[in-house]
This record gives structure tokens, C-alpha cells and sequence, in this order.
């Protein structure tokens, strides 16, 4: 049976802005999205340097290949397209999102055992803000994850506040500077969860992920879907005629919808233009690089 989710995981969103849902993928599939990943992966030893395949880690090498994500993998497999529009997942966001949904993009982000890099704190409103804010965030885990292996973390309530600034040195940069915005980030919530489970995310909550320390890799793949009123203020990615055609969910509407919104535009682009690993390159920010560290220190 399709999951489905209850009354207080509805509400757990509504009022934090995320929630962790368990066993969304069989067995089957969640086997088959490994292959899938693999076989996209196995690829990655022909390359030498980020493409629209693949974002390298900065130790990658063709001898040793170590890619830190697969861009938009429904372009590179039909697996993963039809897997966007499995009713096993879009029913579920339809309490969220209404009955109509659109997919904006998609990635595949690695955590190697040891090495896999972090994702310093951010918004994705920042980088695709919309006319209206029901748009969110999937993430499948697919591996067991815990708070060793760099899971994806949340600060509960933040969706409602303010659009934080992502620019550095009058570029954007992705990344919130945590000096000149002191978030709570010790009430920070982990997203784990068994292999194949599902977080979400609303698009404007602020999140970031520490560096794998562990023995165990953490891939997790990010769906981004909005309502299908929503429009991108910043490019369709798509021409916008064909923009329905990402219509994984009921029909396209005749009117598109807007609520306010604190919104801030990601120009002029990051010098990295590219992924967020490569726009948060050259941000001056690194509150994960002691994170592991600061961790220690609390505990002991
Ligand atoms: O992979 C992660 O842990 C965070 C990813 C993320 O927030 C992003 O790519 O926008």
C-alpha cells in the first residue's frame, strides 16, 4: 500500500516546515534506483572535470573517480523521470501542494564514506524563488542514514521568517553568512532515516549538511516540485512553452498564483556558476568545516 501521510505529519509541516517519511519506496525500487545511480556513476571515470552530468569532488580523478552529484538525473535516465511521477510519491504532496504539481529540477547529491563534502546553511527560495511559496523539497534516501554520515539538517520554524541574504562580495554565493545572521543553529533537527524513506522540505526553510565522517556512504536524491500555479521569477529551465510538459501531477492551470513572499533575486550570478557546491566555492563561509569538531567538544 501507498504511504500516505497522517494528520500530524501534515501539520509537523505546516508548522516546522519539514517532515521525515518512512518506507515511500519498495524494496524493488529503491533496488532498482541503486542500479540506476550506479550505472550513472560508472560513467564518471571518462571525466575529467564538472559537466552537466556530473559535480566532481575536488579530489576526483579519473583513476579515482568521486563525483559529489549527478545534475539533473531524469535527463541522463527515463528511470528517474518516471519515478518524479509515481503516484507512490505525488499522491503524498498533494496534501502540501494541492492536486496539481509540477516538477522544477532535480539532483542526486553523494556523500562519500570519509570525504563527502557539506552543503552550508541556505534556502532554496534564495536560488528559485516563485510567485507563491508551495514548492518544496523530496529527498530520498538511498542509504540508511544517521547523524554520522552527513544527513541533510533543518532549522524547524525558519520557512516562515525572512529570506536570508546569499550574497557574497556583491555576487550571490548560495550561503548564508552564519556570523551576520546568528540562527539557532543548535536547535538544528537531523533528517535520518532508513533507505528508503523521504524528507521534505518547504522551500524556504534553512538547511546545510556536515561533511561525511564516516564509513558509510549518504546519497540522497532532491526532487524539487511546486504547486503547479507557482512560476519561477527566475527561468523556467525549460523554454517556457514546453514548462508543462514538467506537469507530473493533474493538469496545468490557467491562471498562475501569487502570495507574498520575502524575495531576494541570486544576481548577478556566483563567479562558480553552477551547482551549489560550486557557488558556494568563493562564500568566506564555513560553518561546517569545524562542525565535527564542535560536536566533539559538547559531547566531551
Ligand atoms: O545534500 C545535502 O545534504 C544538502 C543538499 C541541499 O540542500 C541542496 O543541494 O540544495
Amino acid at each position: 500500500m501507498p504511504v500516505q501521510l497522517t494528520k500530524a505529519q501534515i501539520e509537523q509541516y505546516h508548522d516546522k516546515g519539514y517532515v521525515v517519511v518512512e518506507g515511500v519506496l519498495s524494496p524493488e525500487k529503491l533496488k532498482r534506483l541503486r542500479q540506476e545511480t550506479e550505472a550513472i556513476i560508472a560513467q564518471a571515470a571518462q571525466v575529467t572535470a564538472n559537466n552537466e552530468v556530473y559535480d566532481l569532488e575536488d579530489s576526483h580523478s579519473p583513476q579515482n573517480p568521486r563525483v559529489r552529484r549527478i545534475k539533473e538525473p531524469h535527463n541522463h535516465s527515463k528511470f528517474f523521470w518516471d519515478l518524479f511521477c509515481d503516484t507512490d510519491i505525488t499522491d503524498l504532496l498533494v496534501p502540501l501542494l494541492g492536486e496539481n504539481i509540477r516538477i522544477y529540477g532535480a539532483k542526486m547529491n553523494m556523500k562519500a564514506a570519509g570525504y563527502g563534502a557539506p552543503v552550508e546553511w541556505h534556502q532554496d527560495w534564495a536560488f528559485y524563488p516563485h510567485t507563491n511559496d508551495d514548492v518544496l523539497a523530496t529527498g530520498i534516501l538511498l542509504d540508511d542514514c544517521d547523524e554520522s554520515n552527513g544527513p541533510l539538517m533543518v532549522l524547524p520554524g525558519s520557512h516562515t521568517g525572512p529570506t536570508y541574504n546569499h550574497h557574497h562580495d556583491g555576487h550571490f554565493c548560495g550561503a548564508i553568512d552564519p556570523e551576520a545572521d546568528r540562527l539557532d543553529f543548535d536547535a538544528a533537527v537531523p533528517l535520518t532515516g532508513k533507505a528508503g524513506s523521504m524528507t521534505i522540505h518547504h522551500v524556504r526553510m534553512v538547511h546545510g549538511s556536515a561533511m561525511n565522517t564516516s564509513n558509510r556512504q549518504r546519497r540522497l536524491l532532491l526532487w524539487e516540485y511546486a504547486a503547479a500555479d507557482a512560476w519561477p521569477l527566475v527561468g523556467t529551465r525549460t523554454p517556457p512553452a514546453e514548462y508543462d510538459s514538467r506537469i507530473v501531477l493533474g493538469t496545468a492551470p490557467s491562471e498562475i498564483r501569487v502570495r507574498e513572499a520575502p524575495v531576494r533575486l541570486p544576481y548577478p550570478p556566483a563567479p562558480h556558476q553552477g551547482s551549489i557546491y560550486e557557488n558556494q566555492k568563493d562564500s568566506g563561509r564555513f560553518f561546517f568545516e569545524t562542525f565535527a569538531d564542535r560536536q566533539k567538544a559538547a559531547v566531551g
